[in-house]
């Protein structure tokens, strides 16, 4: 199949599961065009079967805002009638449902071709940006223009239900990680540095929104550290950076805290981590957590969202509500005191996460795609 990829290029969870969804689409043989304004982050390999469309956003004195959507869709259109795409991906809804709406209304229009357009939703796009007014209608009616409409979880499509009018089926695929790629042994060297005295190590790594709740993470560190000699890693940026600096000074933990910024080898610095902190007020799956999992990293997070979809309370990692950064430092302090628990819990955190391996995931999306392509024949 030729297949066009939209998604957002950033460090962000939608980008980087599209990113991997194409890569690994195109080692299955299918040919894959990314459509971004700039390079994936994890656009690092070189395949014959990947192709990558830069969306230029031309400017004129006279946009405060460059029109992107409109750059998108023609740069959609034109990769679909030079490459005779079968259909498109769009991951995120807000605005890549919307252009290919218009790309698939303009390619009809030139030849007469229906080429589907399949809607991923991945989180915010829906419980946050999307829901907003001043996007709403023009988000309801894209995503149910889609061909196909899939979401991240089952929080997240009954979540879609209930704040927009949709009236097509939404098919749940939930994210995926190569296993392969994070079931690595740690780096004894790299291990001593961050913990010199075989402190215990914990992790959190976002792009530092609200929604994150990252000075979450500092407090649960504080608490733990006064008990467990212990290490924090906190690895990404953003707006809620000052904030978690700040309040680890207040709290006496600054020297015990490294902001390591945005790091591509992210499966390195897992591989020594004993926990992994995600205290979100939402997330619609939370593939930081499945990948730390899959690093053999025990989670413990909220219980927001699609978090419990994955996470098995007390089995592979703990939750606790949001907010509640007492219950998730004492079952840090809990485990992290107790060797052969810690150790079981790995075990097992690593197991659940082999269910959500990228070879379970990617036929799940070739099925959709076949059924669609089919359907573009037939019309
Ligand atoms: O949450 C983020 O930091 C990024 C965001 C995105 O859209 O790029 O992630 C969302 O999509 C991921 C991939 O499907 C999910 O695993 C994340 O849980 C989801 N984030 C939220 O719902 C807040």
């Amino acid at each position: 199949m030729r297949i066009g990829i939209v998604c957002y290029p950033t460090f962000g969870g939608s980008g980087v599961l599209a990113t991997e969804l194409g890569k690994a689409l195109a080692d299955e043989g299918h040919q894959v065009h990314f459509i971004t304004y700039q390079q994936p982050v994890r656009l690092n390999v070189f395949n014959t079967n990947i192709f990558y469309h830069e969306v230029r956003v031309p400017t004129y004195p006279l946009f405060d805002y460059p029109p992107y959507e409109v750059a998108l869709a023609s740069t959609m259109v034109d990769v679909i009638m030079n490459y005779d795409l079968d259909l498109l991906h769009v991951h995120y809804a807000i605005p890549h449902a919307s252009a290919a709406y218009m790309a698939r209304q303009i390619v009809q229009k030139k030849t007469g071709r229906h080429v589907p357009f399949i809607t991923t939703l991945h989180g915010t796009d829906i419980t946050l940006v999307g829901k907003d007014k001043t996007y709403e209608p023009v988000v309801t009616f894209s995503i149910n223009e889609s061909d196909a409409i899939t979401a991240v979880s089952k929080n997240l499509r009954d979540e879609t239900y209930l704040s927009f009018a949709i009236e097509k089926d939404i098919e749940v695929i939930y994210n995926f990680v190569d296993v392969s790629r994070f079931n690595k042994k740690p780096i004894d060297a790299f291990r001593k540095v961050i913990a010199p005295h075989g402190e215990k190590i914990l992790m959190h790594a976002s792009n530092f929104r609200k929604v994150k709740r990252v000075t979450d993470v500092i407090s649960v560190f504080a608490a733990v550290q006064k008990v467990v000699p212990s290490k924090l890693l906190m690895v990404g940026d953003g707006p809620e950076r000052p904030a978690c600096e700040e309040l680890a000074r207040e709290l006496g933990v600054e020297h015990d805290v490294r902001f390591l910024g945005k790091q591509e080898q992210i499966e390195d610095i897992l591989a020594v981590s004993d926990v992994f902190l995600l205290p979100s007020e939402y997330e619609s799956f939370g593939l930081a957590a499945l990948e730390a999992m899959a690093a053999r990293t025990v989670v413990i997070s909220t219980n927001a969202g699609g978090l419990g979809e994955i996470n098995i309370q007390e089995k592979t990692g703990f939750m606790a509500d949001v907010g509640d950064t007492a219950a998730m430092s004492s079952f840090a302090i809990e485990l992290l005191k107790d060797e052969p628990r810690l150790a079981e819990m790995k075990e097992a955190a690593y197991a659940q996460a082999s269910l959500f391996d990228i070879k379970n995931i990617i036929p799940i999306y070739e099925a959709l795609y076949g059924r669609f392509c089919r359907m573009s024949l037939d019309t």
